[in-house]
């Protein structure tokens, strides 16, 4: 992979009222200039987010890396550039099986022995968190704090992406602590196109 943007912004479809919405606030992400998007739909429902992936994949053109979270099978039938798993999902090694070595493979860790771990493995990136306090998941892990990304980056020279509760107000403190990248739900949620500028402008 080419090295990550200081933006990974992340369209939860929870935080829209309907597909409209969510096709909308890509379209004003990416005209903000966010080259770095997940999609992540945990409603289960593999048909639709198949649906609303590829119309994502229309809209923006190669306009920006697409990541399909969870599922490698729906990345690979949207034409995505790769996928993001938890520790509950496939394993990495799993997901590189089955979508090969050029797309890419991002990976979630919550503590030091994940991060180890995840250093291991054929992952691209390694994201940490929930770094601070965080509405936009269901049960989250327990927050780690800053500190946490300071050790993570210790533990490895994969690109680092923290996680979790990350605001314009509090993103220059995290890449401090030597994160590579943030990404971001609910603070580039409510207005797309002026809260990625604003990150990209902070973020320089
Ligand atoms: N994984 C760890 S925290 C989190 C995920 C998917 C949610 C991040 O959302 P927000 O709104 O930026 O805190
Ligand atoms: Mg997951």
């Amino acid at each position: 992979m080419n090295r990550l943007p200081r933006l990974y912004a992340i369209l939860d479809t929870s935080c829209f009222p309907d597909a409209t919405a969510l096709y909308q606030a890509a379209e004003e992400l990416a005209a903000a200039g966010v080259t770095l998007l997940q999609y992540r739909n945990t409603s289960g429902n593999a048909r639709h987010m198949l649906e609303q992936a590829r119309e994502l994949r229309r809209r923006l053109g190669n306009s920006a890396k697409l990541i399909m979270n969870d599922r490698a099978d729906l990345c690979l039938a949207a034409d995505f550039d790769g996928v993001h798993v938890g520790q509950d999902d496939l394993s990495p090694e799993g997901a590189r099986k089955a979508i090969g070595d050029e797309l890419w493979l991002g990976i979630s860790t919550h503590n030091p022995e994940q991060v180890r771990r995840g250093d291991g493995t054929s992952a691209d990136y390694i994201a940490i968190g929930p770094v601070f306090s965080t509405a936009s998941k269901l049960n989250p892990d327990p927050v780690i704090g800053i500190e946490e990304v300071r050790r993570a980056r210790e533990l490895t020279r994969k690109p680092l992406v923290a996680i979790g509760g990350i605001t314009r107000a509090n993103c220059v403190s995290v890449i401090e602590a030597g994160a590579d990248c943030v990404a971001v739900i609910s603070d580039i949620s409510r207005e797309p196109r002026k809260s990625a500028e604003e990150f990209l402008h902070i973020l320089g």
